[in-house]
């Protein structure tokens, strides 16, 4: 444990946080790289160097990218990341470039591509918009009331088709190049000009066709495409407006960094367009570095501007759990992260631009990034109610009231917690699902993860607080909690890989919640969970699993899940069991000399199919397993326990 503190204090950044890595997803770097083109820009050199070397890195043995850089080759990723190549300068006879033609010629080319990737490309005049399912930017103009309003799609989906529906609005199109000429012989298995773009739009290879078109879907489709037939021009005008509008919006509160990686380049070309070197673009071009990630393997885009919020709050509660004596100074200066990264104020026009109330939250990365989430706020909030009785606090209590109070207004009618809103559109919108290559984006419901941080928020702060009228609420999360176990006592996570994830939040959320050891929901956890346990005392699970809806084993152990095991089987009252004794010695015996446990596969995921890393979770949950393991009482938030 000692070791393991040490490298969290070596790791530390001079602000107090943790800041790493948060890469994984193969479909970033490529709408970087693209959106640069449209505008006429491109990487600086040392950059360019950087993400060649990173895309060779991670090209499959087959000759296609996947998804992510742990997943088989789709076509959208293989198509893209070939074009992300060549605009990089590669020739078209490049060895690897030739292996990954010759991997998605068969697939159809661009043809057989997930939605997105057909959309950048006819951003680079790389394919028609006649061969896109229609985006057209008049939805926004609808009846706030209907349920299918953009503003009732997850904010994640709705602010990358906000640019997506301008710039189709606009058919916006890279100035013709020589290489983009060359790019549409080279991309297509039949000359360009006699594809069928009609009936490109209903093309997708088996391969990217993971959420497979649905009937409405379809038949939306056809509906959307005879509006964009005969639509009004004036109409047009207006929603084009509209959707300026609401990007300027977007921007104005997330200081030009946007919710996103796609809907930050997006936004960028978008005014690129609408107001040429114009201020817009000049701020959003100041802030597109924030999301590059050098690593060792070469340069790549990251999921978010950064996780160092939530890596510092989940680093704070491992480090208090092991003994705050030994680890003062590096909670001294986590504490002051804390203070200075919490929203104080809503967003700009909050309402005109469809948003919650912001004041009190905490965002997953920066207060500048401006869009608060319920457990990132749960987190930090139990984060500085441990830190308080150290005297290490630096979160007045007003504003940990306000905190309090934005988790409060994001609880659901179902009694869960989704991420960043309430839910706000019926569940039917997933049918509606047009990315082909994801699951659940379209509706922000409840999660057994939101709902566990949140449920533990407000006990923690009822704590500290009795008369806190927080008790329904408490009440409310639990049954969420209670009514979502599978039948094989495990609960599915949504943002990390996978049943140990979900089951962790669950059992800790219950227990928490004065669920006692011995309850017939704990008892099918513990039993899952010791169901799971390999010959050798550890537990792997990999994104497969979040995939195929089902727990799928890796080749090895994987210390970050066999420490989201540990602890829920101490927090179930299995601290003495021999499955516990049995993971602990695992989880010893897998640490290295210095203090680290050796690299594993990815245990983040978003949207059910693409891996993403949380480069802090192995120096975090093993020291928080083995501080829990070396207590008496083997409880994971003893100061709170209801
Ligand atoms: C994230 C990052 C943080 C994450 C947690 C807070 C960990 C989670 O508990 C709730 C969901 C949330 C906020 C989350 C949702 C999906 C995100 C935003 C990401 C995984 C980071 C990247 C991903 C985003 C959707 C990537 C862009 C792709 C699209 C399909 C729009």
């Amino acid at each position: 444990m000692q070791r393991a503190r040490d490298v969290l204090a070596r790791t530390q950044e001079a602000d107090g946080s943790w800041k790493g890595d948060y890469s994984g997803p193969l479909f970033l770097s490529p709408v970087y790289v693209a959106g640069l083109y449209v505008m006429g820009r491109a990487p600086d050199t040392r950059t360019r160097e950087g993400l060649l070397a990173y895309l060779r890195h991670h090209q499959n043995a087959d000759g296609g990218w996947g998804l992510d850089v742990e997943s088989p080759s789709l076509v959208f990723t293989t198509v893209l990341n070939y074009v992300t190549l060549r605009l990089l300068g590669i020739d078209a006879d490049d060895p690897g470039l030739l292996r990954a033609r010759d991997w998605f010629l068969p697939r159809g080319g661009p043809l057989g591509s997930g939605s997105w990737g057909k959309f950048i490309l006819a951003l680079l005049g790389l394919y028609e918009y006649d061969g896109l399912a229609p985006t057209p930017p008049e939805l926004w103009l609808l009846p706030r009331a209907l349920p299918f309003h953009p503003s009732r799609l997850w904010c994640h989906c709705r602010m990358v088709y906000l640019p997506m529906g301008w710039l189709y609005g606009r058919r916006a199109r890279a100035t013709e190049t020589p290489l983009l000429a060359a790019l549409r012989r080279e991309l297509y298995p039949l000359p360009y000009e006699d594809v069928d773009w009609k009936a490109a739009r209903n093309r997708v290879a088996a391969t990217d066709a993971y959420t497979p078109r649905s009937a409405w879907l379809r038949a939306v489709n056809r509906v959307l495409g005879i509006h964009e037939r005969f639509h009004s021009r004036r109409l047009r005008a207006r929603a084009m407006e509209e959707s300026l509008e609401l990007i300027r919006g977007e921007d104005e509160a997330t200081h030009s960094i946007c919710i996103g990686p796609i809907n930050k380049v997006l936004n960028a070309v978008v005014w690129h367009i609408a107001r040429p070197d114009g201020p817009e673009v000049r701020a959003h071009l100041e802030q597109l570095p924030d999301y590059l990630q050098r690593t060792t393997e070469g340069v790549t885009f990251n999921g978010y501007n950064s996780s160092q919020l939530w890596d510092t709050a989940f680093a704070v509660q491992a480090l208090v759990a092991s003994g705050d004596a030994q680890a003062r100074d590096t909670l001294s200066r986590a504490a002051r992260f804390l203070e200075s990264e919490q929203v104080l104020e809503d967003s700009p026009r909050a309402a005109r631009n469809y948003r919650h109330p912001s004041r009190g939250g905490w965002p997953f990365s920066t207060r500048a990034h401006g869009w608060p989430i319920s457990d990132c706020t749960a987190e930090a909030l139990k984060a500085c109610l441990l830190l308080e009785p150290l005297g290490l606090n630096r979160v007045p209590r007003e504003r940990l009231a306000q905190a309090v109070e934005f988790i409060l207004s994001l609880q659901n009618r179902d009694g869960g917690w989704a991420t960043y809103e309430r839910m706000r559109g019926p569940r039917w919108l997933e049918r509606l699902n047009p990315s082909d290559v994801f699951a659940g984006i379209m509706v922000d419901a409840s999660y057994v993860e939101c709902t566990s941080a949140c449920v533990q928020a407000l006990i923690a702060w009822r704590g500290a607080h009795p008369s806190a009228p927080v008790g329904r609420a408490i009440t409310r999360g639990v049954d969420f909690l209670r009514r979502t176990q599978r039948p094989d006592g495990s609960w599915e996570g949504a943002w990390g890989v996978c049943f140990s994830y979900g089951t962790w939040f669950a059992v800790t959320g219950l227990v928490a919640g004065g669920v006692r050891a011995g309850d017939p929901a704990l008892r099918r956890a513990v039993r899952f969970l010791e169901d799971h346990q390999r010959e050798d005392g550890s537990w792997s699970e990999t994104v497969q699993s979040c995939r195929e809806r089902r727990w799928v084993d890796g080749p090895t152990g994987h210390a970050v899940t066999t420490s989201w095991a540990l602890l829920s089987l101490m927090a179930a009252g299995e601290g003495e069991s021999e499955a516990t004794r049995r993971g602990v010695s695992w989880l010893r015996a897998r640490q290295d000399g210095d203090g680290r446990w050796p690299p594993e596969p990815r245990a983040g995921v978003f949207n059910r199919t693409c891996a993403i890393h949380y480069d802090a979770y192995l120096r975090v949950f093993p020291l928080w397993a083995l501080a829990v393991a070396g207590r008496e009482e083997h409880r994971v938030l003893a100061p709170f326990q209801g």
